[in-house]
C-alpha cells in the first residue's frame, strides 16, 4: 500500500500540469481553466455571501476566490489522474494496462477540462498532459517492486520536470496574454472595408483634436477626453471576456414583437454616430478617479428597437461575463451601442465587441460584451442590485479637485472636473475659507455632447500657511450638489470635495 501515496503525490502532480498546460494555450483569458473555475464559485456562492467578502477583504478577497479556483482546479485534474493511476497499477500488468490507465486518466481530464472552459484545442492539450504524463511514468515502472529510494529519486526529478513545466508554461501563458491586443491599435473602421467608412475614422480624428484643443492647459490636469489607457475599468471578473465574433450577436428578446438578433457587421451599417460621453462608477469615492470620458463611435440603440417593436417598460441588459443590470426603457432609448472607442476598435477591457451607453447613468447599466437586451413587462434585479447596490439612476453631480498648482507669482492654482450626467454643469464654485463665501471658479468650454463633464479652474493668493479649499457644482438645473457627506455605496458618494492645500511646495 506504500505505493497509494506515490499514486496521490503523482496525481496532484498531473493536476498540476493540466492546469499549467491550460495557461501555457490560454494565457490569461476566460479559457484558461482557473479563470472558468473561478466562473463557477462565482456562479453558485450567494450573492450575499460574495457582497460581504468583497466588503471584508476588498480586492484582496477576488485574490483568495482566485487561488483557491486554481487549486479546485488541480484537485479535479488530480482525482481525472488517480483514476487513471489506479486503473494502470491495477489492471492487467502489461502495457495494456499501463494504456487503458493513460488512455481513462487522459479522457475523463479532457471531459472535464471541455465542461468547464468550452473550448475543444484547451482541453484537449489538457487530456493529453495527464494521459501522456500516467504513460510515461508507468512505462518504466517495475511492477513488482514497491516505493523505494530509488523511487524516491524519480519522484523528485518529476517535481523538478513539474517546476520547469510550469515555468515555460508560465512563458508560454505570458506571450499568449501580452500578444498585441489587436482592438487598441485598429482603427474603428479599418480601410479595406467599403471605402466610405475610412471617413468615420477622420471624423473621430477630428472631433478629438477639437477636443484636445479645447481642454484646459493647466499643469498636470488630466484633458476633456482620458486616454484609452488611462480610461478607469471596473469589472466582475479578474479576467475579461475575450469575445470570437463569430459566436457573438446581439439579440433583442422578450416582451417584443419581433425578437431580434443582429451580426457585428449588422451593427455597424449604422447609423453611425460618434458621441463624447462620461463614465462615473457608483463605486467612485467622492474625489476618486473612477470617472473618465471617451469618444464613442456605434449606432442610437433606437435604431435596433424600433425594428423588435418593444411591449414593455423595463429592460435587462445581459452580457457574455453573465453580468446583468435592469432598468427604465426609457432610459434605454437614448443609448448608444459603442464598438469604437477614441477611434480605435473598442478595446477588450471596455467591452469589445459592443457595449451599451446609457446617458446620464451611473456606469454599471452601461454594460460591456452585451449579447442580448431583454425587454420586460415588470422590474427586475440587476446583479450589483442584488449585492445591496442602487447604481442603475442618474449620477449625483460632483465638482473633483484633482489638480493643484504653485504659480511663479505665489498664487495658487485648483483644478478639476465636474459631472452632472446630462443635467450639465451649470457653474462651479470654491471657497478658501471654510464654505464661508464662495466665488465663481472658471469653467473650461463644453463639449458638444449631452452627457460629458465640464473642467473648471480657480486661481486665489493663499493667505496663510495652510489653506481648506472645499468645491461645489451646481447642475444645469440649477441644483447644488448635495452637502450631506455618505460614502458611495450604496447610492454613490455625496458630500463636497474638500481638501488642504499649503501655501509653498515643501
Ligand atoms: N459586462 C459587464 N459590463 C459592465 C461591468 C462588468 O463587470 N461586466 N462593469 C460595470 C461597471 S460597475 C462600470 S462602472 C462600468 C465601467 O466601464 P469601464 O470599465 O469601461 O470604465 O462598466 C459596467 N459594465
Ligand atoms: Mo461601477
Amino acid at each position: 500500500m506504500k505505493q497509494y501515496r506515490t499514486y496521490v503525490l503523482r496525481s496532484a502532480i498531473a493536476g498540476v500540469l493540466a492546469v499549467a498546460g491550460s495557461y501555457a494555450v490560454s494565457g490569461w483569458s476566460v479559457y484558461f481553466v482557473g479563470s472558468a473555475v473561478n466562473k463557477l464559485l462565482i456562479t453558485i456562492t450567494p450573492g450575499p455571501v460574495i457582497a460581504v467578502t468583497l466588503r471584508t477583504l476588498g480586492t484582496a478577497g477576488e485574490l483568495v476566490a482566485f487561488v483557491g479556483a486554481i487549486l479546485l482546479a488541480v484537485l479535479f485534474f488530480s482525482i481525472a489522474a488517480f483514476l487513471g493511476f489506479e486503473r494502470a497499477v491495477n489492471g492487467p500488468e502489461n502495457a495494456y494496462g499501463v494504456f487503458i490507465g493513460g488512455f481513462l486518466g487522459g479522457t475523463v481530464s479532457t471531459l472535464i477540462a471541455y465542461s468547464l472552459v468550452k473550448r475543444v484545442l484547451p482541453a484537449l492539450v489538457m487530456g493529453f498532459v495527464v494521459g501522456a504524463y500516467i504513460l510515461v511514468t508507468q512505462f518504466d515502472r517495475d511492477l513488482s517492486t514497491d516505493v523505494d529510494r530509488a523511487d524516491r529519486r524519480t519522484l523528485l526529478s518529476e517535481i523538478a520536470f513539474v517546476i520547469g513545466f510550469g515555468g515555460v508554461s508560465y512563458l508560454f501563458g505570458q506571450q499568449v496574454t501580452h500578444g498585441p491586443s489587436p482592438e487598441e491599435i485598429t482603427p474603428v473602421f479599418s480601410e479595406d472595408g467599403a471605402g466610405s467608412k475610412t471617413e468615420q475614422v477622420a471624423e473621430a480624428e477630428e472631433l478629438l483634436e477639437a477636443a484636445e484643443e479645447k481642454s484646459l492647459d493647466v499643469r498636470g490636469m488630466p484633458g476633456l477626453v482620458s486616454s484609452i489607457e488611462d480610461f478607469y475599468e471596473v469589472d466582475i471578473n479578474r479576467i475579461n471576456p475575450d469575445v470570437v465574433l463569430d459566436n457573438w450577436a446581439l439579440s433583442v428578446t422578450g416582451a417584443v414583437e419581433k425578437p431580434l438578433t443582429v451580426t457585428y457587421d449588422d451593427l455597424r451599417q449604422g447609423p453611425v454616430e460618434h458621441r463624447f460621453v462620461t463614465l462615473r462608477c457608483v463605486g467612485d469615492p467622492l474625489n476618486g478617479h473612477k470617472m473618465d470620458n471617451a469618444l464613442w463611435t456605434g449606432i442610437p440603440v433606437s435604431a435596433l428597437l424600433s425594428r423588435a417593436d418593444p411591449q414593455g417598460d423595463y429592460v435587462m441588459l445581459r452580457s457574455v461575463d453573465n453580468y446583468y443590470e435592469e432598468f427604465s426603457m426609457a432610459a434605454l432609448k437614448k443609448g448608444f451601442l459603442a464598438f469604437g472607442m477614441n477611434g480605435k476598435t473598442l478595446p477588450r477591457s471596455h467591452g469589445y465587441p459592443v457595449r451599451a451607453l446609457i446617458p446620464g447613468h451611473w456606469g454599471e447599466i452601461n454594460v460591456k460584451w452585451i449579447d442580448e437586451i431583454e425587454i420586460l413587462d415588470e422590474p427586475a434585479t440587476g446583479y450589483w442590485e442584488k449585492k445591496g447596490w442602487h447604481g442603475t439612476g442618474p449620477v449625483n453631480t460632483v465638482a473633483k479637485l484633482w489638480t493643484i498648482n504653485h504659480l511663479p507669482d505665489g498664487r495658487i492654482e485648483v483644478g478639476g472636473h465636474a459631472y452632472a450626467g446630462t443635467r450639465g454643469i451649470q457653474s462651479v464654485q470654491v471657497s478658501t475659507n471654510a464654505g464661508r463665501t464662495w466665488d465663481q471658479a472658471t469653467l473650461g468650454p463644453a463639449l458638444d455632447a449631452e452627457d460629458a463633464w465640464r473642467q473648471w479652474v480657480y486661481r486665489f493668493v493663499p493667505t496663510q500657511e495652510r489653506m481648506q479649499v472645499t468645491v461645489r457644482a451646481v447642475d444645469g438645473t440649477g441644483r447644488m450638489q448635495a452637502r450631506e457627506e455618505d460614502d458611495p455605496f450604496p447610492r454613490g458618494a455625496s458630500g463636497w470635495v474638500d481638501v488642504t492645500v499649503f501655501q509653498r511646495d515643501s
